[in-house]
């Protein structure tokens, strides 16, 4: 195929057309409010709560900063139990806290946090839950929720590539205590970099806004050791632009989505992710998962051999976070522990997924695959 000269990568950030950003931009040269809850920061706030169904939204300048500050705004310390399948800022904030991580298992389906090894990973230290909503596929929330009330946990939800999911109808965010997104510039939604903190009262909302500039409440007083994670005027204007083309995006993310599976559905091997029911889906991933036995070659040999014709597919999420230096000394992360989440991490690999993705290079991909097994 002659494209196969280009390079197609996992994503490409979707953006608005220049033209349609330049007038925000040139509000914020003639205004010169860059930063510090400016306009475009406080009209973005508003119009994502009303857009997700979401009560209060705190807006960050990106998602790891946002988990960082959620655990302070709720004061976690001691122990909280995670995922290990997932990106590894979400296990680096549990650091940055010094909080101590505990890795259970993941549902072998859905790949989110198995509310029975949670429970079983309780101990007189443990204070919250932070699982994931991996690929935007939300987490088992009700049973997480059930054991959270029963034990007295907090939980927070890594809802990173989870922008605009439902579930029940619901915002995935409306469940938990906190739920933290991103808006980095591979999301369904960027503004560049950016990040977000989604709670459920005023007073949380009002404790996180201090905590991201610095702890002030007021000019001369500061409630606690604040850090700057302020989004500034430029992302917040983008996210503004944005907003008006995430429908169109998703649906387009929805054409490719089902374009993949219709191509790849026969071939011996391969499995897609099971999106939980009663999900409304944002198509933020296309991971597909490699039986070696089955489709005879490897999921690594896969991922060498799509490079070679210039598609460069991730394989979000290996390693496990719990196989990094720094997390794998300690009991919960062994592989034992982990079998699920063992065996996914060894067979996943994301296909390239964006809104301007063509359609002729999704077919070549899938052709190139079903070609590769022997
Ligand atoms: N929690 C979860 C579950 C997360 O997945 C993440 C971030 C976070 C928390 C933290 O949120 P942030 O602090 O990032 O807001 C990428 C992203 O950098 C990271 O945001 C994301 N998760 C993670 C899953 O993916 P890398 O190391 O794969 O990035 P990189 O530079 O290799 O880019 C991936 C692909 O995107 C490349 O093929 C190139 C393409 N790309 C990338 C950028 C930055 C572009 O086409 N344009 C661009 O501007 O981590």
């Amino acid at each position: 195929m002659e494209n196969q000269k280009k390079k197609i990568l996992v994503t490409q950030p979707a953006l608005p057309d220049l033209d349609e950003f330049i007038p925000y931009l040139r509000e914020i040269w003639d205004s010169k409010w860059l930063t510090n809850q400016g306009k475009f920061h406080q009209e973005l706030e508003k119009k994502l709560a009303e857009y997700l169904g979401v009560p209060y939204i705190s807006l960050f300048n990106n998602g790891t900063l946002a988990l960082i500050v959620s655990l302070q705004a709720l004061r976690i310390t001691g122990e909280v139990i995670t995922t290990p399948y997932s990106f590894v800022a979400t296990t680096h904030a549990l650091w940055w806290n010094n909080i101590h991580p505990v890795f259970a298992d993941i549902e072998s389906n859905h790949l989110t946090l198995n509310p029975e090894k949670v429970e079983a990973a309780i101990t007189p230290k443990t204070t919250a839950i932070l699982p994931v909503h991996v690929y935007g596929n939300p987490s088992a929330m009700d049973e997480l929720r059930d054991i959270a009330n029963i034990h007295g946990l907090r939980i927070i939800y890594d809802a990173a590539h989870a922008f605009g999911v439902k579930y029940k109808n619901y915002s995935v965010m409306n469940w938990g205590d906190l739920s933290i997104l991103s808006f980095h510039a591979t999301k369904v939604f960027n503004t560049f970099e950016g990040g977000a903190i989604v709670s459920h009262d005023e007073t949380m909302k009002k404790r996180i806004d201090y905590l991201k500039n610095f702890g002030f409440q007021q000019e001369d007083k500061v409630i606690g050791p604040g850090i700057n994670a302020k989004m500034n005027e430029f992302q917040a204007a983008l996210g503004l632009a944005q907003l008006n083309h995430h429908k169109k995006h998703v649906t387009k993310r929805k054409e490719i989505h089902n374009l993949y599976k219709t191509q790849l559905k026969d071939v011996e091997g391969i499995t897609f992710l099971n999106i939980r029911e009663n999900t409304t889906y944002n198509y933020a991933y296309f991971p597909v998962f490699i039986n070696e036995k089955e489709y005879t070659k490897s999921r690594d040999a896969l991922y060498e051999h799509l490079k070679t014709f210039g598609y460069y597919p991730r394989r979000y999420f290996y390693p496990l976070i719990s196989n990094f230096p720094i997390y794998k000394g300690q009991p919960s992360a062994d592989p034992s522990n982990l079998p699920a989440a063992s065996d996914i991490t060894e067979k996943v690999l994301c296909l390239p997924i964006y809104p301007d993705l063509e359609h002729d290079f999704v077919k070549d991909i899938c052709h190139i695959i079903k070609a590769f097994r022997s």
